[in-house]
C-alpha cells in the first residue's frame, strides 16, 4: 500500500472509532446547525481533528481541506477530508455514514479512502492500482442499460435553486429503472457504484470533501464520472455529477440532458 494511503487508512479507522463510540451515546450529542438543514455535531469536529493530527504527525507540511476546518496550509499535496459524511443519518441513529479522505497531488486526485465504521468496510484506491473493498478488488457493475438497474441519487435538501430541473431528471430516470435510492451519504453512494451495489448515481450541489475519495475509487473500479452533460471535467468545481459503468454513464446523461440549463453545466458552484 502506498505510504500516503496507509496514513489515510489509519486516520479513517481512528475517526471511525470516534464515530462508533459517539453513535452508542447519541442521547448526549450536541448538534449545531450550520445553516438550514446543515448540521454538525461535536463528533464531526472531533473526528476531523483526529484525522488532521494523524496526517500532520506523518506529514507536517501537507495542506488540508476539511469540511469542518476549511483550508489549512498550502502544499502541492492536499488531503480532502469529510470526517462524517451522512451527518443527518448519524444524528437520527440511521447507521449509514462514512469517513472520506481523498489525497490530491498537484491538482490531481491520486488516493482515496472511504470507511463505513458500522459495517467494518474500508474502500481504498490509488490511481493506477485498482480499487478495493477491505482486501478484495472491486469493479463497477456490468449493467447494460437503465432497465433493471438500481440508481443512487440525492434529493435537494438545502438549496432548491435547481429543484425543478432535478425532479425532471428524477422522474425520467425513475420511470426507466428498477429503483432509486437516496441513502444520504454521497461518499458511500460513490463507493457503492464502484463496488457494483449501485449501477449508477447522480447528484447536484456536492462539495469537494463529499466526493474526492469517491472519484478515485470509482475511476479505479472502471467507472466513468463526469458533469451532468457528460463533460469529463469541472464536476469537482460545480459539485454536479453523474457516474456509472461506461454504458450506464451514457444512459444517465441521455436522460438528464433534456432537463439541463446553462447554470447546471457551468463549472462554477451554483
Ligand atoms: P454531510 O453529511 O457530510 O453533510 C449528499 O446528499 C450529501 O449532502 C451528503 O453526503 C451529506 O454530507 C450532505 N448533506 C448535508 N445535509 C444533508 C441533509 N439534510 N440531507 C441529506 N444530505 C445532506
Ligand atoms: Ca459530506
Amino acid at each position: 500500500m502506498h505510504p500516503l494511503l496507509n496514513i489515510a487508512v489509519r486516520a479513517a479507522r481512528r475517526a471511525g472509532d470516534i464515530i462508533l463510540r459517539a453513535a452508542n451515546q447519541r442521547d448526549t450529542l450536541t448538534i449545531d446547525t450550520k445553516q438550514r438543514n446543515d448540521f454538525v455535531t461535536e463528533t464531526d469536529r472531533q473526528a476531523e481533528e483526529e484525522i488532521i493530527q494523524i496526517i500532520h504527525k506523518a506529514y507536517p507540511d501537507h495542506a488540508i481541506l476539511g469540511e469542518e476546518g476549511g483550508q489549512i496550509g498550502d502544499h502541492e499535496i492536499t488531503w480532502i477530508i469529510d470526517p462524517l459524511d451522512g451527518t443527518t443519518n448519524f444524528i437520527h441513529g440511521l447507521p449509514h455514514y462514512a469517513v472520506s479522505i481523498g489525497i490530491q497531488i498537484r491538482g490531481r486526485l491520486e488516493h482515496g479512502v472511504i470507511h463505513d465504521p458500522g459495517r467494518g468496510e474500508i474502500y481504498t484506491a490509488t490511481r493506477g492500482s485498482g480499487a478495493f473493498l477491505n482486501d478484495r478488488r472491486i469493479r463497477v457493475s456490468s449493467a447494460r442499460g437503465l432497465e433493471n438497474s438500481l440508481i443512487g441519487t440525492g434529493l435537494p435538501f438545502r438549496d432548491f435553486t435547481h429543484a425543478d430541473a432535478y425532479y425532471g431528471m428524477l422522474q425520467a430516470i425513475a420511470s426507466k429503472t428498477a429503483g432509486i435510492r437516496r441513502a444520504g451519504s454521497a461518499a458511500l453512494d460513490l463507493a457503492y457504484v464502484a463496488s457494483g451495489r449501485l449501477d449508477g448515481y447522480w447528484e447536484l450541489g456536492l462539495k469537494p470533501w463529499d466526493i474526492a475519495a469517491g472519484i478515485v475509487l470509482l475511476q479505479e473500479a472502471g467507472g466513468i464520472i463526469g458533469g451532468l452533460a457528460g463533460e469529463p471535467s469541472g464536476f469537482m468545481e460545480s459539485g454536479n455529477l453523474v457516474c456509472g459503468n461506461p454504458r450506464m454513464f451514457a444512459a444517465l446523461v441521455r436522460e438528464i440532458q433534456p432537463h439541463l440549463n446553462e447554470a447546471l453545466t457551468s463549472p462554477t458552484r451554483q
